[in-house]
């Protein structure tokens, strides 16, 4: 694929303007409020009108199914009609070996094809707001560029800041990297508290748990508990619940631990997608694809779960 090949050679500089434009095209979306057939508030994309999804999860360097994924859905046919929707879940970097090829691909694609793509963001692309280990990304940036890997790194971690962090799906879905936020009145007023989200220079919980928290079956009175990452939450399926009900949506799809492709909790209400097996030998790789008029009957997870697409 050519632009396997791009992204294996871009030179320090070449990188450098790649990252420099997809900020610009993220900057714009953000400025105009608006992506074909949807609308963009801060860091809150509802989509309103598409044709054909698809979505995928966690790659962690893992830039083989990423280019495998990009040509069984031959993404240039795709993409090229702007209501087709790519949906990226996050976590691009860090415990794999070809971080920087996704960050690259995903960047041109995202600057190519603005109204098609979109870019969610991981709690490996937050290391500054909420650190944590394996980050092994610099490293990466430095074993390739030498000493431009500051410069890189630094650039990279603004076009982070631009991501998105939630994105509604013709009320049909809600997409997010990590989990649900555990207070009610964040899922009451979702719109004004995943907007702004990201602007909080201080630590924020609603950037927090949307980026770490994970889903357990938890007692319906407790509702939430302190989760064994450090960050984030664990939340209960009275959680799932209400913010199914605050957004319209059937069912929730986030990416952020390894499965076998996919995994169904809280009674089907939320579905966890997973997109490399590199780094995971004793996980499947998947995708999500289907079209708008399978969407619009889907009534829960599980039924989504047909549409799940493996990697073999
Ligand atoms: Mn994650």
């Amino acid at each position: 694929m050519q632009l396997a090949e791009s992204a294996k050679n871009a030179d320090a500089s070449e990188f450098m303007h790649k990252i420099r434009e997809a900020e610009y095209a993220l900057q714009e979306g953000r400025r105009k409020k608006n992506i074909a057939g949807g609308r963009i508030n801060g860091g809150l994309l509802e989509v309103y009108e598409l044709e054909n999804l698809v979505i995928i999860s966690d790659l962690h360097g893992d830039s083989k199914s990423l280019f495998r994924i990009l040509s069984e859905i031959n993404y240039e046919q795709f993409l090229s009609k702007e209501l087709n929707k790519l949906v990226f879940l996050g976590d691009y970097i860090d415990r794999g070996s070809d971080s920087l090829s996704i960050i690259y691909s995903v960047c041109y694609l995202k600057s190519t094809y603005p109204d098609s793509v979109i870019v969610m963001r991981g709690n490996h692309e937050a290391p500054g707001e909420f650190p944590f280990s394996p980050h092994d990304f610099p490293y990466e940036i430095e074993d390739r560029f030498g000493n431009r890997w500051r410069e890189i790194y630094k650039e990279i971690l603004s076009m982070f800041r631009l991501l998105t962090l939630a994105t509604v799906v013709r009320q049909k879905l809600l997409l997010v990297h990590g989990g649900l936020p555990t207070e009610d009145a964040a899922a009451e007023n979702f719109r004004e508290s995943i907007a702004f989200a990201h602007e909080s220079q201080v630590r924020n919980s609603v950037l927090e748990e949307i980026l770490w928290n994970d889903p357990r079956q938890i007692d319906e009175n407790k509702g939430q508990e302190k989760s064994r990452r450090g960050l984030g939450r664990y939340f209960g399926p009275n959680v799932t619940r209400t913010w199914l009900q605050a957004t319209g949506a059937k069912a929730v799809v986030r990416g952020h631990e390894p499965c076998q492709g996919f995994r169904l909790d809280h009674d089907n209400m939320i579905m966890t997608l997973f997109s490399c097996s590199d780094v995971y030998p004793n996980s499947a790789a998947a995708y999500l694809m289907l079209n708008a008029a399978k969407l619009d009957t889907i009534k829960d997870a599980k039924e989504l779960s047909v549409h799940v697409k493996f990697l073999a």
